[in-house]
């Protein structure tokens, strides 16, 4: 990894009063999280289709439930690594910071990010499909069909499946951050998956220096300002001053 484009991106963070991160599962990796797409990736392992889509859920609720259920146990004892660290230290230092991420594991509130858009939902969080109600719900015991306390509805996990839409109000959320931004990062994500693999081309298209992170290269690269080969972990707490 050449230093002299981390040297850029410390000066280009220092100098923007806007920063967006858009984060992936890349960022969660060195907690334990298993990726999406890579050689371990759960959707190696297992069809999406038939596991995170709405049609899934409805074919077979109680498989979709004990896949959730499953990732939810992995996830409890999962903790923040310093990506993640990094990335809550910076929003103290910038004034003007907004984290977008498509994780839904809870990982960067655990860490001490703030302002959070959650693209795609959170897995903590359980929605009922009878009244809508959103609870927080960390139990790992949960039934293998959980019904809501209020209507007795079944419940789902508050998460977004392919084919459906994201939250109107999160997505205009995360669209006014990026639209508004001088900087933007993207880290760990494999920019396959819409609308999240659009945000960092707008953000450039808007005129903010765009940089992205990875491991390996990524659809987006050439689009973008800097491209930072390597580990999350490794890469983003040098962005911070401290680490000079
Ligand atoms: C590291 C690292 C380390 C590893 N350090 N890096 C336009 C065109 C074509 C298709 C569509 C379109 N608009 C919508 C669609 C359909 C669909 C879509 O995009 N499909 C594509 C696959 C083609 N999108 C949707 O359905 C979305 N809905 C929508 O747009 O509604 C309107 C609409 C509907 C239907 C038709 C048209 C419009 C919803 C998407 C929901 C995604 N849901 C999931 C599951 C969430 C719940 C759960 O977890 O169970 O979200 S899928 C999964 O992918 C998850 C992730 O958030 C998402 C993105 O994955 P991510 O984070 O990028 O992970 P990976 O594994 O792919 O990549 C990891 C990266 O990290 C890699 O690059 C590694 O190299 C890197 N890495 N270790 C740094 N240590
Ligand atoms: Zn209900």
């Amino acid at each position: 990894m050449p230093e002299a484009d981390l040297e850029v991106l410390r000066h280009r963070l220092h100098q923007s009063r806007d920063v967006v991160v858009l984060t992936g599962a890349g960022i969660s990796a060195e907690s334990g999280v298993p990726t999406f797409r890579g050689p371990d990736g759960l959707w190696r392992q297992y069809r999406a289709v038939d596991l995170a889509t709405p049609q899934a859920f409805q074919r077979d609720p109680r498989l979709v439930w004990e896949f959730y259920q499953w990732r939810r146990q992995l996830l409890a004892p999962l903790q923040p690594n310093p990506a993640h660290r990094a990335l809550a230290a910076l929003e103290q230092r910038c004034p003007r910071f907004t984290l977008i991420t498509q994780n839904i594991d809870g990982l960067h509130a655990l860490a001490g990010s703030r302002r959070i858009i959650e693209l795609h939902g959170n897995i903590w969080h359980l929605r009922c499909t009878g009244c809508g109600q959103v609870r927080e719900d960390r139990r790992l015991d949960l039934p293998p069909l959980p019904a809501c306390q209020t209507c007795g509805a079944l419940l789902r996990p508050h998460v977004v499946w392919f084919g459906e839409t994201l939250d109107p109000a999160v997505l205009a959320a995360a669209y006014a951050a990026v639209a508004a931004c001088d900087l933007m990062l993207v880290i760990g994500t494999s920019g396959l998956v819409q609308p999240a693999a659009s945000l960092g081309y707008l953000a450039k298209q808007r005129g903010a220096f765009v940089a992205e992170i990875n491991l390996e290269p990524t659809p987006q690269s050439d689009l973008y300002d800097l491209s930072l080969l390597g580990k999350a972990g490794d890469l983003v707490p040098r962005l911070l001053p401290a680490a000079r």
